[in-house]
């Protein structure tokens, strides 16, 4: 024993050893006031290895005054831990370097740090009070740092500290603060400068088969074609309708007495109504809902995923039905160029690309010929098709309803309360209210050619329109007025889901959980046609549960599972969780941070899918 301590003593004892000490306590009071770290053992191994390595280096380095460095280094170190706290305290979220950097210039942060601070943030510069008397103890001894013991300390946790930066660089950045927590503070930096300067996110090989996925989830994978649903649409041609801004609150809904989807309600009774169903498009607005119709992946995000693919052939509905004997065209009155569609469609695979080169400019609504006109166009390329093709999948994408939703006021065909004049809401419905019509005259135009008794419809919305800056108190109150509740982020992101077809369906209501990651697979089932990559969506006939990422719309690692929607936390607000029966919030559970875990691995496999046909390598 006397040995022992004989032996041990002078190490602990050793200045370097010390001083480590006092860092470690530091590092383990910033990670639990920043993230509410509770393990010592993760601080121990992923955060605490790099600022070791760090101050070992001035221990090393600085010969002559060494004490004074290792005081100003955690000096530095505390103002900079300091920064980070009021920081997040201020905007929820972790600053990066590049942040940190903004911080002096901007007067947000600077007004607020006397509401920012806490009683105990001075004990972030207790360590230097214990500096002091440490270096004036050792000086007086004339005891010096042994420079072989901290070598060996530096090349130790440099080992370490590189190692877990080669992990992190592994894993995809979706959320800063996520990764920063899971990662480490100075790893995630080395991975947002290496993102920022080359515009590369490299993701981790992670390898989730479907079954996996369908368990992260909640539910047990069962083979598609053991679905009931499966097959009942065989052979059947394909008409899916995206509709610009078409939300779920105006199904079924009146205003003024009037129905606001008189057509589309019509539909239902044919139908089956998926009335549970979330947007998850990301910048790329409508193009991220047709990148999502068709790959079943989900979007970039950040950017709009036709940014960031590369033309490679993706694995898509298309070119599935292609080879299950269809002819595939699409349709959307704009230019190709807008949303880089000339490289997304031949990425995807369409036989045909109908844009406003073909579509006629006749009756310019907003950005180009009203939906009737669309919609005729669509009609009059059958025959053409059936030419050449057994079987067809016609895309339609919709354009008349999209933001600022003014209609000229022969086709304002609702009559609504004059509070509702010249409001976004009103505009928004009137516009809904003429594209329901024009949806409603070309089913009837496929019953009148004797197509819609053999034919499969979906019909969807792209996005929310009722959102943002636009929306004023007015808006609110006539939503309110509309709802019978304060217009909320359900409101918002569910967008209608109709599939259709003569004799298919029944006119029944599904309320569980979907997402537009799901439309492809539900699609494929009823279809009887098997994909052959995998989708991150599944059949919403078959699985009851589900869990949907969703990012840029909501900060990173939110989710939305059966029961509740997660807002993770934001640069302006803390994590907020809604109970999706009632809308009231409701506070964490054990079962949060497995949602947020399971819905990142999710979408960690789908970027992982996206990464191969993306320039992001
Ligand atoms: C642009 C049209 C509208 O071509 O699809 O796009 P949005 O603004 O909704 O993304
Ligand atoms: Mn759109």
């Amino acid at each position: 024993m006397k040995l022992f301590i004989k032996k041990v003593k002078p190490i602990l004892l050793h200045p370097t050893t010390l001083i480590l000490t006092l860092l470690f306590l530091k590092v383990i009071a910033f990670r639990v006031v920043v993230f509410h770290n509770k393990s010592v053992f993760h601080i121990a191994l992923i955060e605490f290895p790099l600022w070791a390595f760090l101050l070992s280096l001035i221990v090393l380095f600085v010969k002559k005054r060494t004490w004074t460095g290792i005081f100003v280094f955690n000096t530095i170190l505390s103002v900079l831990f300091i920064a980070i706290i009021y920081y997040t305290r201020y905007f929820s979220t972790i600053p990066s370097y590049y942040d940190l950097q903004q911080l002096y210039q901007s007067n947000s942060v600077g007004g607020t740090v006397g509401l920012l601070s806490k009683p105990y943030d001075f004990l972030f510069f207790l360590d230097l009070l214990f500096i002091l008397p440490i270096a004036y103890y050792y000086n007086a001894k004339k005891i010096k740092s042994s420079a072989k013991v901290t070598r060996q300390l530096a090349i130790l946790f440099g080992s370490i500290g590189l190692i877990t930066t080669l992990l992190a660089f592994r894993q995809p950045l979706i959320d800063v603060s996520y990764f920063a927590k899971e990662n480490g503070y100075l790893q995630s930096q080395a991975v947002q400068v290496f993102t920022r300067s080359f515009g590369i996110a490299l993701a981790s090989d992670v390898n989730l088969s479907e079954q996996d996925v369908e368990k992260l989830k909640g539910n047990d994978y069962v083979p598609a074609n053991e679905h009931n649903s499966y097959g009942i649409a065989k052979d059947r041609h394909v008409f899916v309708i995206q509709v610009e801004s078409l939300q779920g609150f105006v199904i079924n809904r009146k205003v003024n007495g009037q129905e606001i989807t008189p057509y589309l309600n019509a539909l239902l009774k044919d139908s089956t109504y998926f009335d549970n169903v979330y947007q998850q498009i990301g910048a790329g607005n409508t193009s991220d809902a047709e990148w999502l119709m068709h790959t079943s992946i989900y979007p970039e995000g950040m950017d709009p995923t036709v940014n960031v693919i590369n033309g490679k052939p993706v694995p898509s509905l298309p070119r599935t039905l292609q080879r299950n004997g269809y002819g595939t065209a699409t349709y959307h009155a704009d230019d190709i160029t807008y949303w880089n569609r000339e490289k997304l469609y031949p990425a995807l695979g369409f036989d045909y690309v109908y844009t406003n080169k073909e579509i006629p400019a006749e009756q310019e609504i907003g950005f180009g010929p009203a939906d009737e006109v669309l919609f005729d166009f669509a009609a009059k390329q059958l025959p053409i098709q059936f030419k050449k093709h057994e079987k067809i999948y016609s895309n339609i994408i919709t354009l008349t309803s999209h933001t600022p939703f003014e209609m000229p006021e022969d086709l304002q065909y609702l009559v609504l309360p004059d509070s509702y004049d010249n409001t976004y809401v009103g505009n928004y419905l009137q516009s809904v209210r003429y594209t329901d019509e024009q949806i409603g005259v070309f089913i009837d135009t496929l019953k009148e050619v004797g197509l819609y008794d053999n034919s499969l419809i979906l019909v969807y919305g792209d996005h929310s329109g009722v959102h943002g800056a636009p929306v004023t108190k007015d808006d609110e109150a006539i939503l309110l007025d509309l709802l019978d509740h304060p217009y909320n982020l359900q409101d918002r992101f569910i967008v209608p889901v109709i599939f259709s077809g003569g004799g298919l369906f029944s006119g029944e209501t599904i309320s569980h959980l979907g997402g537009q990651i799901d439309l492809m697979p539900t699609l494929l089932n009823l279809l009887g046609i098997e994909h052959d990559a995998q989708m991150i969506g599944h059949d919403l006939f078959h699985y009851e549960n589900n869990l949907l990422g969703m990012r840029y719309h909501l900060p990173g690692s939110s989710f939305i599972n059966d029961d509740t929607l997660y807002v993770a936390p934001s640069a302006k607000l803390p994590a907020i969780l809604y109970n999706l029966e009632t809308m009231k919030e409701k506070s964490r559970t054990n079962k949060t941070q497995q949602s947020i875990d399971n819905a990142l691995k999710i979408m960690q496999q789908s970027d992982q899918i996206l990464k191969s046909y993306s320039n992001r390598k």
